[in-house]
């Protein structure tokens, strides 16, 4: 039970690196790097293995392993660095059953050994000839959605989790499911949101030094280290590295209001950002092995190694879609007489340059509007607004009610626009309205109620994440890309040189 009022602040301060405990599912000891002695353990050695916690303290491991065991763990113990090593071998010396493996790392003035059970789960054995086709599917993939897809259905491949999500961060930090692979029967979660406050500043900051997160059971009873704090540092371990760390309580009630009994996430990283992070959830608890969370960290590296290259062709083709379409827009405006015309009659109209929901152009008084815009009243409001305030000859918001509560009254149609005022008649406009961004996402998860508050704290669930979401991004739109503010900038300039143009003939032709 929670004892604290969750507020998204308290969120952010959880020392989540230094619980002094564990996850049951294995144990740990950790042992001075001098004098390898045993410094602390966890105190489930006693279950586990049969020998007390207490009674390991100031030992070293010649209590727990024979002599050829030993002799490796030695010789891997000498060049270990925060990076975890596993023991090729198999424990069956530490107590018969069940089997261990180990996983060696150092940290924080100390040698961390981990002893996992070797329970494998249904998942598909390592193969080769499979990560070979995995790898070769996202080196094809051009778009950075295709490469997604291909990223999410191969981890679901090897680990046979429930569901494999991409949940994708934003500019805000805010969160956005972008592609899955999910067992037939459950729903998606394609397309949903959620605030950045559902992984909190220490979490996102631990996660680009650990790329994978494994949590086998989300209803584990946590098990304390014996004693608690380092005798040296006096204070509990930094578990920044240790695959057993327990997690935060906070997040567990999470994943138990969402109904996922295990979970695993991989960290997607671009340019020392976190950009997302391949979310696994199943629906009872699982283990799934050292070796095959290696794998996934392997392909989590190699995803982020390639994205780069994805997000560019994404990016390279857009602008060829933009060029192409002002291109054409350029042509009607030079073949009408009133360039105005060929702004709005023809098939391809000022508002397919680039992704908008309307377009208005608004010149000599007479206002044309394209697509979802607001009222023409509303929209010579809007003018009159950027006449006094717009400061720059193209302007651009994503969120005009921030800049003026009147524009509240426009959020549906115009949260956002772009506003190029023409060259050579600065008080006429050509206009980009963006719509409210929470009208163009829908919820699709489960239809769970949302609860705000159960016995007087905040219930976390991602249902009421999205609740919560949708109230942060309420009068805000999409953000413009650099590039759509370039080519808003390319057609101001275009427009002028076309009336400068007609203005010289008419000129030539009256002389
Ligand atoms: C951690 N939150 C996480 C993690 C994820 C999410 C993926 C990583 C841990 C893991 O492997 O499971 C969030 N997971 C999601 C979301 C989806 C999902 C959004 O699958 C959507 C489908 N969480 C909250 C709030 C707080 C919070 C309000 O929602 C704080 C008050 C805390 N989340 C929180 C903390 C961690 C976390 C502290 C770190 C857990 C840890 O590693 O110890």
């Amino acid at each position: 039970m929670l004892r604290v009022p969750i507020t998204l602040t308290n969120c952010d301060r959880e020392p989540i690196h230094i619980p002094g405990a564990i996850q049951p599912y294995g144990f740990l000891l950790c042992l001075d790097p001098t004098t390898r002695r045993i410094v602390q353990a966890s105190a489930n050695t006693g279950t586990l293995i049969g020998l007390a916690a207490e009674s390991l303290l100031y030992g070293g491991l010649d209590q727990l392993l024979g002599p050829e065991r030993l002799a490796e763990i030695e010789g891997l113990l000498e060049g270990l660095t925060h990076a975890p090593k596993l023991l090729g071998a198999r424990l069956d010396a530490v107590a018969g059953q069940p089997f261990y493996k180990v996983i060696l790392h150092r940290y924080d003035e100390l040698l961390w050994l981990e002893f996992e059970p070797v329970t494998e789960t249904n998942a598909a054995p390592l193969d080769l000839s499979f990560l070979n086709g995995a790898l070769g599917q996202m080196l094809a993939a051009s778009k950075v959605q295709e490469f997604c897809q291909h990223a999410v259905e191969q981890v679901r491949a090897i680990t046979g989790f429930d569901r494999v999500a991409i949940y994708r961060f934003a500019a805000d930090e805010s969160g956005e499911i972008i592609a899955e692979a999910i067992r037939e029967d459950l729903s998606p979660w394609l397309g949903l949101h959620y605030p950045a406050s559902d992984l909190p500043q220490q979490a996102r900051a631990m996660y680009l030094k650990n790329w994978l997160r494994f949590i086998p059971s989300a209803t584990y009873t946590p098990v304390p280290l014996v004693p608690v704090n380092n005798p040296v540092t006096n204070r509990p371990p930094d578990m920044t590295h240790a695959a057993l760390r327990s997690v935060s309580p906070l997040h567990l009630e999470y994943l138990r209001n969402m109904g996922s009994a295990a979970t695993m996430t991989i960290s997607l990283i671009n340019q020392g950002r976190l950009w997302g992070m391949i979310t696994c959830h199943h629906l009872t608890p699982r283990l799934v092995s050292y070796e095959l969370r290696e794998l996934c960290q392997f392909i989590g590296k190699t995803f982020s190694a390639l994205l780069p290259s994805k997000e560019q062709h994404d990016e390279d083709e857009y602008l060829l879609r933009i060029r192409a379409q002002q291109a054409r827009l350029f042509e009607h405006a030079s073949a009408h007489n009133n360039f105005v015309d060929g702004l709005h009659q023809e098939a391809t109209t000022v508002m397919d340059v680039f992704e908008c929901g309307g377009a208005a152009i608004y010149f000599d008084d007479d206002l044309v509007t394209v697509g979802a815009t607001p009222t023409p009243a509303q929209i010579r409001e809007l003018i009159a607004w950027l006449q006094t305030n717009a400061k720059t000859d193209v302007f651009c918001t994503n969120s005009y009610p921030a800049l003026n509560p009147a524009g509240v009254a426009l959020r549906a149609t115009a949260s956002g626009f772009i506003a190029a005022a023409l060259t050579d008649a600065p008080r006429n406009y050509l206009l980009w309205f963006r719509p409210e961004l929470v009208r163009t996402v829908t919820w699709a998860g489960q239809q769970e109620k949302a609860k705000v508050l159960t016995d007087g704290q905040m219930f976390l669930s991602p249902r009421q994440s999205f609740e919560a979401w949708k109230e942060l991004v309420e009068n805000t739109a999409a953000p413009w890309k650099p590039v759509e503010i370039a080519a808003a900038r390319e057609i101001r300039l275009h427009i002028s040189d076309l009336r400068f143009k007609v203005f010289n003939e008419l000129q030539a032709r009256a002389q």
